[in-house]
């Protein structure tokens, strides 16, 4: 026919919504399940096309991510509920002027981190998110399209603080102590890093939104190396300013106003408040209770989780039975949106991942018959 992929219109009927309605509190038959880092190392189809590639390269040529993220839907089938783009939470700092690498087996590393506030200088004032990411937009737009209606396509950003810790500690860190030192030498010039890069990312969303993403999720993935009260002060205004204004702007925009999802990892102690930010989904990772999760977020949110990653090294029976259980303390009446605790990691074999997808979906359908 005559649709044209590069335009965000036209998209194909979405045939399985069981996601977005688990999001919005609505009855499900069973409970979706996908799978964070779900397009990654561990496929030896993505292995494949990245021997060929550099990763920031993929990102940028919408053909490739597209293709990237087709590849778990295309392996696992009707047993995936839920695709999310192929990109990563770095994309914000090289937008924001700073350089990052990806070094195979080591992950990402910022040449030049930010030191001392001084460094502000070497940030782009005004971001043009646009003209900066908008190889994300049609990454988004074509695979809208190319996913034909299968499933839900997830946008998302890492959060504030994350990604401000990994400007200044320029890769990975044990401790973030260089990240944190910030918040107690230069508490001011902290919150105005951290406002800059809200007011990017709120402008992200929405655009990615405009692409045609129909949920999104926002990664706290350092959340937990806070205390409750740097918490308080240092991630959560800016995680509630970014879902209040998306949402607002999506409203005036006669955007939908999609569900979002916040993965505050480690943040155990920050339920309560996640529960009162304006996202309909608060995922868990594996060190949280979903009954204490439950009490904590007052029952007003769908929950997403949380099985320990590591538990998919444990042989298929280990599997059946972990993940058993974990979909039962979720419970039948309630919103739960299975996933792992955390991203799945890069050696698993994609085999085992099958029986943790079938597991879920079988026993999630029966406790609701
Ligand atoms: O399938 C998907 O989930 C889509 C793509 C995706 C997402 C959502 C990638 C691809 N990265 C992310 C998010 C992301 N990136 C997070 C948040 C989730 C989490 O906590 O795991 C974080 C912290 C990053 C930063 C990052 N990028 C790391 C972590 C390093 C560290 O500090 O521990 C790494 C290893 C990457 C590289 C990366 N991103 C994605 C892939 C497939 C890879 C591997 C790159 C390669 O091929 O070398």
């Amino acid at each position: 026919d005559c649709v044209d992929f590069s335009k965000a219109e036209n998209f194909p009927v979405l045939k399985n919504d069981l996601i977005l309605r688990a999001s919005r509190g609505e009855k499900i038959e069973r409970a979706p399940v996908w799978i964070m880092r779900q397009a990654g190392r561990y496929l030896p189809e993505f292995q494949e096309l990245r021997k060929n590639h550099s990763f920031f390269e993929i990102c940028r040529a919408p053909e490739l991510a597209c293709a990237l993220t087709l590849q778990p839907i295309d392996r696992y089938g009707e047993l995936l509920d839920a695709s999310i783009i192929f990109s990563d939470i770095l994309v914000i700092p090289q937008a924001m002027g700073l350089e990052v690498l990806m070094v195979p087996g080591k992950g990402p590393v910022f040449p030049n981190p930010l030191e001392t506030p001084d460094c502000f200088t070497r940030l782009t004032e005004h971001v043009d998110v646009e003209e900066k990411l908008g190889y994300v937009y049609k990454a988004i737009t074509l695979t809208r399209h190319k996913l034909g209606g299968r499933v839900p396509l997830f946008g998302f950003i890492g959060a504030p603080w994350t990604l401000m810790a990994y400007m200044i500690e320029g890769g990975g860190s044990k401790t973030l102590f260089k990240a944190k030192s910030w918040l107690w030498k230069y508490p001011a010039e902290s919150k105005a890093l951290l406002q800059r890069i809200t007011d990017i990312a709120i402008e992200f969303l929405v655009g990615q939104v405009k692409a045609g993403a129909q949920m999104l999720q926002v990664f706290e993935s350092w959340g937990g190396e806070l205390s409750p009260q740097d918490f308080k002060e240092y991630s959560l205004p800016y995680i509630r300013q970014i879902s209040e204004k998306v949402k607002e702007r999506l409203a005036s925009e006669g955007l939908e106003v999609v569900p979002m999802t916040i993965f505050a990892k480690g943040s155990w102690y920050a339920l309560s408040d996640l529960s009162k930010s304006n996202y309909e989904v608060v995922s868990l990772d594996w060190t949280i209770d979903p009954a204490y999760a439950r009490k904590m977020t007052n029952d007003t949110v769908a929950l997403q989780g949380n099985m320990d990653p590591t538990a998919l090294y444990g042989g298929k029976d280990a599997i059946r039975e972990i993940a058993t259980k974990m979909v039962k303390a979720f419970g039948k009446d309630s919103r739960h949106i299975a996933n792992l605790g955390h991203g799945i990691l890069p050696t698993v074999d994609p085999e085992d991942l099958k029986v943790y997808l079938e597991t879920v979906q079988k026993v999630s359908a029966e406790i609701r018959k």
